[in-house]
C-alpha cells in the first residue's frame, strides 16, 4: 500500500528555505533527497537522514518527486539544464519565486521534456513552513496537484490556483505588491513623525490599530471595482482625497514625499480625465491591465 510517507522527494536547493522544506520532509517520514550547489548546506540535513548525493543527476533521479526551491529562474535553468532529460515522467514541483512569464516558460521547457511540472509560490517565512499559518499557492494541471498533495500537504495550506502555470506567482505578486506599498507608505508615516522626534516605534504603536481599521476598506473599494460604477452615492470622491496637503507636509518637514505622491498621481491623473467628483477606488482604472480578462 502507498502511504503519503512512502513517497520520497528531492529539494534543489537548501537555502532557508528549502532547508525548512527538506525538515519538514524528514519531520513527516519522508524519504528525503537533497542537493545544494555550495555541498556544506546538506550537512544538518544529511545528520538528520536526509541522502545528500554529490552529483545533481543522483538527486533528480532518485525520487519521481522532485521540489526546486532556488534563488530564481536563471538558477533554475542553470541547475537543471543539464539533468531534465534524465528526469523524463517526473513531477517537479518549483517553488522558486519567477514571474508569472517565467513560470509559464518553466512550464513549457519541463513538458518539451516529458517533465510534468506544477509552480508554487510561498507565502510564508522559513519558519512557518509545516505550521497552520503558512500558505501555498500552485498553478499547472490539476492532476499533478492532486497527485503531490499529500507531501505539499506537509508544508502548508495549498491553494490550487489553476492550470496556467503562472497563476500561483501572480497571485502571490499581487498580494506582495500590497503588502510592501502599505510597509512604505507607513515608514513614510514614521519619516513625517520621525521628523519632530517619534520614534518609529511610537509611531508603530499609533498608527497600527489605525491602519488596521481602515483595511476594512479594501471590501468596499473592491465592490465599487467589481460593480464598475465610481459615482455611486456615499463615497469619498476623488477630489475629496486630494494628497498635495500630505506632499507640501512631507516636503515642509524634509521627509521624501515619494510613496504619497505617487499614489497623488493617480489621483491627479483621473482628475485630469474629469472624474474627479467620483470615487477614490477610480485610481484602479488608471493601473488595470487593458487586455481582455478570461476567467
Ligand atoms: N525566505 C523567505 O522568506 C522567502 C519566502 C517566500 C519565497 N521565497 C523564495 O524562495 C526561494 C528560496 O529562498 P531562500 O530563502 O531559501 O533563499 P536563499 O537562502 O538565498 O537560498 C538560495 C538558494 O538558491 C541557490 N542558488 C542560488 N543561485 C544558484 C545557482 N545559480 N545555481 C544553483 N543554486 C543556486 C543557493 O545555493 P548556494 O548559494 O547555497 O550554493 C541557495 O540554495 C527564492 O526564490 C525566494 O524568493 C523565500
Amino acid at each position: 500500500m502507498t502511504t503519503p510517507e512512502s513517497t520520497g522527494v528531492t529539494v534543489l536547493g537548501l537555502g532557508a528555505m528549502g532547508s525548512a522544506l527538506a525538515a519538514a520532509l524528514l519531520d513527516a517520514g519522508h524519504a528525503t533527497t537533497v542537493w545544494n550547489r555550495a555541498p556544506a548546506r546538506a550537512t544538518a540535513l544529511s545528520a538528520r537522514g536526509a541522502a545528500a548525493p554529490s552529483g545533481i543527476a543522483d538527486a533528480v533521479t532518485a525520487h519521481p518527486l522532485v521540489v526546486a526551491c532556488l534563488l530564481d529562474h536563471a538558477s533554475m535553468h542553470e541547475t537543471l539544464d543539464p539533468v531534465l532529460g534524465r528526469m523524463r515522467g517526473s513531477t517537479l514541483v518549483n517553488l522558486t519565486t519567477t514571474t508569472p512569464n517565467e513560470a509559464r516558460e518553466l512550464a513549457a521547457w519541463a513538458d518539451r521534456h516529458g517533465v510534468r511540472y506544477l509552480d508554487g509560490a510561498i507565502m510564508a517565512t522559513p519558519p512557518m513552513i509545516g505550521t497552520s499559518d503558512a500558505s501555498i499557492l500552485y498553478s499547472g494541471p490539476r492532476e499533478v496537484f492532486d497527485d503531490v498533495r499529500p507531501v505539499l500537504d506537509r508544508w502548508a495550506t495549498s491553494t490550487y490556483d489553476g492550470a496556467d502555470p503562472g497563476l500561483a506567482s501572480l497571485f502571490d505578486l499581487a498580494m506582495l505588491s500590497g503588502m510592501y506599498t502599505m510597509f512604505a507608505g507607513f515608514l513614510h508615516g514614521a519619516a513625517m513623525a520621525g521628523s519632530a522626534g517619534m520614534t518609529a516605534t511610537e509611531f508603530a504603536a499609533r498608527a497600527t490599530p489605525f491602519l488596521s481599521a481602515m483595511t476594512a476598506g479594501f471590501a468596499h473599494d473592491a465592490a465599487v471595482v467589481d460593480g464598475g460604477d465610481y459615482t455611486v452615492a456615499g463615497q469619498q470622491s476623488l477630489d475629496f482625497s486630494d494628497l498635495s496637503h500630505i506632499v507640501r507636509a512631507s516636503e515642509e518637514q524634509g521627509v521624501d514625499p515619494a510613496p504619497v505622491a505617487a499614489v497623488q498621481a493617480l489621483i491627479s491623473a483621473q482628475i485630469a480625465q474629469g472624474h474627479g467628483a467620483e470615487a477614490f477606488a477610480r485610481i484602479y482604472e488608471s493601473l488595470r491591465a487593458r487586455a481582455e480578462v478570461t476567467r
